[in-house]
């Protein structure tokens, strides 16, 4: 198969942020370079009164010395002129989880049933990215419907990440805390 430029990579046409707004089951994912929500990772996104989109996440992590917890996060996006294309800051509710400034591309969706991000971290020198995370979203906590996996399978071809996805697990890890 060709190798993508970042570029080239297709996004949701005319997104419309506040379809996307509620909650949003983690199914799969694939990681990026070091440290990473491991699983139990779910979603809530929010547009505001002025129309700005923010989000907040959980996930389960294991921290320096083997430490595991529910990693509380927030992310707000800051809009690009593609539609579908954003750029998160994020950041943790304790100092010590993770921040940063990464992309957040929605690839395709259909708002109520399942939902592809992308972010790549860094681009190669050939276009094509060298480190970068992805998540396939479900409006449904018991998983993806037979209906949309093959559209995903396609989606994951098309961003070079087929066959990089691990599933994500929900234990209810994050749900006490
Ligand atoms: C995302 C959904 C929208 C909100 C946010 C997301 C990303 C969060 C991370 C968190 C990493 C935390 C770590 C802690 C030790 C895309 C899931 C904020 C990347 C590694």
């Amino acid at each position: 198969s060709t190798r993508q430029h970042v570029s080239n990579i297709q996004v949701m046409q005319n997104f419309d942020r506040s379809r996307y707004t509620g909650r949003w089951y983690a199914v799969a994912k694939k990681d990026p370079v070091g440290l990473f929500l491991l699983d139990n990772v779910v979603a809530q996104f929010s547009v505001d009164g002025s129309g700005k989109m923010t989000a907040t996440a959980q996930g389960r992590v294991i921290i320096l010395n083997n430490w595991e917890m529910c990693a509380n996060m927030f992310g707000t996006f800051e809009d690009t002129p593609d539609p579908a294309k954003f750029k998160m800051r994020y950041w943790g509710a304790a100092a010590y989880l993770q921040s940063g400034n990464d992309d957040h591309w929605v690839i395709d969706t259909d708002y109520d049933n399942y939902a592809i991000h992308y972010s790549c971290r860094e681009v190669d020198l050939d276009g094509t990215c060298l480190d970068g995370y992805s998540f396939i979203f479900s409006r449904h906590p018991t998983g993806l419907r037979p209906e949309d996996q093959k559209i995903v399978t396609d989606k994951k071809k098309e961003i070079c990440f087929l066959g990089k996805y691990r599933r994500v697990s929900h234990t209810g890890f994050c749900e006490s805390s």
